[in-house]
């Protein structure tokens, strides 16, 4: 008997997706279609959560706090997380069927990051969280005798965790690894683009053993559905979200009646700077990957590249011709850049290559759809596209667009490109490519961004803190910064 294809290892052909509630898989009520981004058609239907779904999935959660899971011991948690990341890396087939499936990413880039980034969550909070430690004070007070003052850390509650559609099961599990890790109970709201990653992780939560009603799953929508319910509840202590701005800020309004915790990762119109004395084949290659990586639907792609005169000219040359070269297709057809999430992503990707043209860019590549001539034509696709020549005001150098598409201008001091790069709302990530020292020290530290990347982009540490600065996000994720959102710190005083 011959394997199964890729294609056909996608567990959820013609099914219909389930909530998880307190342990038990639940589909009754309304559905919504998951549709296939690579030629239109429905590839699975999703159980649609309702109000009474999410009541019962926070109050078991909150239920879970004081059942097994809140008595087992730190190391035994950590454990069962361990056995998280085995059973992913089990059922690795699947979960990379499943999230190429939703999004129509390369297979290439689910094989290396997406998916193994997943169990790789998993195992780094299981680590990080036994090698914590507290704070401890020796206080002198006026009768000599002193006291004794440290610091525990305990769960915040429930978390609830809202992830969108870009790297789905990457996201996902950088929130719902931590989030456990502490002792906290969660309930994830995955995007309503892509549920079957998280569907699939639910499958491994009860296979492993953890008990029920510590990890639930709601699928549906924001506004008016499971989200905007989730982040209202009472019973809900803290929001992980990651997502659009626009959305942080209605997240914030609908949490602020029951004051929560909200750690918000959101868009970026991030800045590549590339200096005249840059490797030029890692400049180039950086670039190509940090544009049109995901169909540029990652948060930390870049859309503005500024580069120095010297070089602008033949570096724009290069890029183009290389953007130009990209293949397009679906994920089995080994591809270097798939489809966009949706056709009404596309739209407004669209959008911006209809503005371009009113803005008067030059548009040197795409700025339009590719046509197949098959099924594809039925999907999301859109041909990579590199702008010049637009003001710095204009509103496709200043909006995050969230596709294969980025502008280049040239600068001419290292002052003007720090100035170019920090003139935005956002403030994620920049990339800096230059082989002088002191300069990549020196513009890195000038960047207005969670994290600058130099001679790289998106090499990643999961130790470290990630987060990004003004419009870009709250707080910081990574390493011990992910601890700490996810634990409320308490402080004993003992008199001695
Ligand atoms: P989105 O904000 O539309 O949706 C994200 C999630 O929020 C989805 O699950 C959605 O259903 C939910 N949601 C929407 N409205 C809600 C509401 N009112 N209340 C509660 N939940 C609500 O984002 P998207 O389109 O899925 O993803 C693309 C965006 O995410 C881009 O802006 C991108 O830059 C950003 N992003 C940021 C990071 C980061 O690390 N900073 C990472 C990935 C994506
Ligand atoms: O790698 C990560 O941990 C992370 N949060 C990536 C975000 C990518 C945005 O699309």
């Amino acid at each position: 008997m011959r394997s199964p294809t890729p294609a056909e290892s996608y567990p959820f052909q013609s099914l219909q997706l389930p909530c998880l509630v307190g342990g038990e898989f639940v589909t009754r009520g309304r559905v919504f279609e998951n549709v296939s981004p690579v030629n239109g058609q429905v590839i699975s239907t999703v159980t649609e959560a309702d109000a009474a779904m999410v009541e019962g999935a926070v109050a078991a959660a909150r239920a879970a706090l004081t059942g097994p899971w809140g008595k087992m011991s730190s190391a035994a948690r950590a454990a069962l997380l361990r056995q998280v990341a085995e059973r992913i890396e089990q059922r690795f087939p699947e979960f990379l069927a499943a999230e190429v499936a939703d999004t129509g990413k390369t297979l290439g880039q689910a094989r290396v990051l997406d998916i193994p980034r997943g169990a790789a969550n998993f195992r780094a909070y299981a680590d990080l969280s036994l090698g914590r430690g507290g704070e401890c004070f020796e206080t002198t007070t006026p009768d000599g005798r002193g006291a004794l003052n440290y610091s525990v850390h305990k769960p915040v509650g429930v978390v609830a965790v809202i992830v969108p559609w870009n790297l789905p099961f990457l996201l996902m599990t950088w929130k719902v690894a931590p989030a456990l890790a502490c002792g906290n109970t969660v309930v994830v709201k995955p995007s309503e683009e892509t549920p079957s990653t998280a569907t699939l992780l639910a499958q491994v939560m009860t296979e492993v053993g953890v008990p029920p009603g510590v990890f639930n799953l709601v699928h549906g929508f924001g506004p008016g559905s499971a989200g905007e319910l989730l982040v209202s509840h009472p019973d809900v202590s803290a929001v992980a979200f990651t997502g659009e701005t626009s959305t942080g800020a209605a997240i914030m309004r609908s949490a602020a009646p029951t004051v929560k915790a909200l750690s918000f990762e959101l868009g970026g119109k991030n800045a590549a700077v590339i200096f005249a004395d840059a490797d030029f084949e890692a400049a180039v290659a950086g670039t190509m990957r940090s544009v049109f990586s995901n169909c540029g639907q990652v948060c930390l792609a870049s859309e503005r590249v500024y580069v120095e005169r010297p070089l602008f000219e033949r570096f724009l040359a290069t890029l183009v011709e290389r953007a130009r070269a990209l293949k397009i297709g679906g994920p089995y057809e080994e591809p270097d850049m798939g489809p966009l999430i949706s056709r009404g992503h596309r739209d407004k990707v669209l959008s911006y290559y209809r503005l371009a043209r009113e803005e008067q860019a030059q548009i040197l590549c795409g700025g339009g759809v590719p046509h197949f001539g098959d099924e594809r034509d039925g999907g999301a696709f859109v041909e990579p596209t590199v702008l010049a020549g637009l003001p710095e005001t204009a509103r496709c150098v200043k909006e995050e667009i969230f596709g294969p598409v980025c502008h280049v201008a040239p600068f001419d001091s290292e002052e003007q490109a720090v100035s170019l790069a920090n003139d935005t709302r956002y403030g994620l990530c920049a990339a800096v490519w230059t082989q002088n020292l002191a300069r990549a020290h020196r513009v890195a530290r000038q960047m207005q961004v969670g994290t600058a990347w130099v001679n790289d982009w998106y090499l990643r540490d999961l130790r470290v803190p990630f987060g990004g600065v003004k419009l870009s996000g709250i707080g910081s994720e990574g390493g011990h910064h992910s601890l700490a959102f996810f634990s409320e710190t308490m402080n004993i005083c003992v008199k001695l």
